[in-house]
């Protein structure tokens, strides 16, 4: 047996686990070990069936050779360049590999280290993008509630998670919220995008009849809203929050560090569903989550903004130590390979339809009070314990854990998220293992 193997609870106390119940986590600690392709295997040498991508990052799978090579080649031929007035090959390549993969017209990259930073990134892109063109006026930024944009400051003050916002202070000031657009009395099973609720991009125009344009930066939300437990758009929800944001020069940032790189059975959440924002957040998926990187995309126009005044002046004072690192750089390219020599980008239009009825047939088990699905991503809400919120999708959690699933669970949501390789078999065992959690848990 292996040292790793022997991590006993008394070595547990230093690491402050993030997003974690850290004391309950220590009494009874789930460890994995090592995984490869759709599975991990744990301290205690079980096989677990990854029904969540790791953290809806790991796209193409655990442990694949394409990526382990490249990176193994590159930590032996450059480590580290300096990020700043110093450049290395292949992160122009990779620029370019990912221009040529994005929505039209999307075609400038700057490199960060995690979706939390692609934030950061973009909002201040977009307010800086304003002052560049004259309009310096333009500072607020309008999120939405329940939206997830990681955890920096900038991203928990556009985000809508109470739980993350309301210990951290006053936040950025001049944001507004949208309301979200989870409507289960109206939309509740519905089969992919929900039928009711595109009126509700119209709160936008509230918003900005209150501020007046002049005053607004950007509108930036998730396509698809992951974390807060998948919350879909309705139908022609995002088409109308594009025409307004067209109509009054306020620039539309689409978060999509969940949604990008396949996970909805095209390339990007923009091409599903044929609405193209300004900035395009990523990260997760874009190395397949094995060393971290976030990737900004923005539009020529607002690139090219930017390059003006005196050529050996820096265009935007902003960047990371390992904005570009090259060995993540190299994972990001071994897996760019991966999905073209395996079509994983588009591979979940072909799944969808085996992926929602699975998912569906779980209406009618216990506590099942809604199910949602759109390309690989399903959520199957549980009534709550009463006066014990979360307890019950928690206990299914570590029900399927102990069973050889791993899914996530957010309130009293399962969401599920597999690596975009999962084969129909798969997708059976794991809805079975749902199907029994729920038949078992209280
Ligand atoms: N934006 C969106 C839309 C995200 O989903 C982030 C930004 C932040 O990315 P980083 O890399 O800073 O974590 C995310 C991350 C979950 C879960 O289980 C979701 C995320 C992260 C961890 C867990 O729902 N989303
Ligand atoms: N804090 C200190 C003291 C630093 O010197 C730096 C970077 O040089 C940072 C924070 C930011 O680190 P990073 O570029 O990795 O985000």
């Amino acid at each position: 047996m292996s040292n790793r193997l022997k991590v006993t609870p008394n070595d547990l106390s230093a690491f402050w686990m993030p997003f974690t119940a850290n004391r309950q986590f220590k009494q009874a600690p789930r460890m994995f070990v090592s995984a490869k392709d759709m599975h991990y295997t744990t301290s205690d040498g079980r096989k677990v069936l990854d029904g969540t991508a790791g953290l809806w990052c790991v796209n193409a799978g655990h442990c694949r050779p394409k990526i382990t090579e490249a990176i193994q080649h590159q930590a032996a031929e450059l480590d580290y360049a300096p990020a700043f007035q110093m450049g290395h090959p292949i992160v122009f390549e990779l620029a370019n590999r990912l221009a040529d993969i994005a929505p039209k017209g999307m075609d400038h990259v700057f490199f960060t280290n995690s979706g939390s930073e692609s934030v950061e990134t973009a909002l201040k892109m977009a307010i800086a993008y304003h002052r560049m063109k004259g309009e310096g006026a333009r500072t607020r930024l309008i999120g939405r509630e329940r939206g997830y944009h990681g955890v920096n400051f900038g991203g928990i003050s556009v985000g809508g998670i109470v739980s993350n916002r309301k210990m951290f202070g006053t936040l950025l000031g001049g944001v507004d919220h949208m309301p979200h657009t989870h409507l289960p009395e109206k939309n509740a099973f519905s089969k992919g995008v929900p039928e009711y609720g595109a009126e509700l991009a119209n709160e936008l125009e509230r918003i900005v009849a209150l501020h007046d344009a002049s005053t607004i930066a950007a509108v930036i939300v998730e396509p698809v809203a992951g974390s807060t437990g998948v919350i879909l758009p309705p139908k022609g929800y995002l088409q109308k929050l594009r025409e307004i944001c067209t109509k009054h020069g306020i620039l539309l940032i689409f978060d999509e560090v969940i949604t990008g790189f396949g996970r909805l059975g095209a390339p990007f959440a923009a091409d599903y569903f044929g609405v193209t924002p300004d900035i395009m957040t990523t990260a997760k998926g874009v190395s397949n989550g094995v060393i971290p990187m976030g990737a900004v995309f923005v539009k020529k126009e607002i690139h090219d903004a930017f390059m003006t005044g005196p050529e050996h002046m820096i265009e935007f004072f902003h960047g990371y130590t390992y904005s570009g690192n090259p060995i993540a750089c190299a994972a990001a390219l071994g897996t760019l390979d991966t999905y073209k020599e395996e079509g994983l980008l588009t591979r979940g239009e072909e799944l969808a339809p085996y992926w929602e009825d699975a998912l569906h047939s779980l209406k009618g088990e216990p506590h099942v009070i809604d199910i949602r699905n759109i390309g690989l991503i399903g959520a199957i809400e549980l009534a709550p314990i009463a006066g014990s919120p979360t307890k019950r999708a928690f206990s299914a959690f570590v029900k399927a854990f102990e069973r050889g699933a791993l899914i996530r669970t957010t309130g009293d949501i399962i969401a599920l998220s597999p690596p975009l390789i999962i084969t129909k078999g798969q997708i059976n065992e794991l809805i079975d293992h749902v199907r029994e959690v729920l038949r078992s848990i209280d």
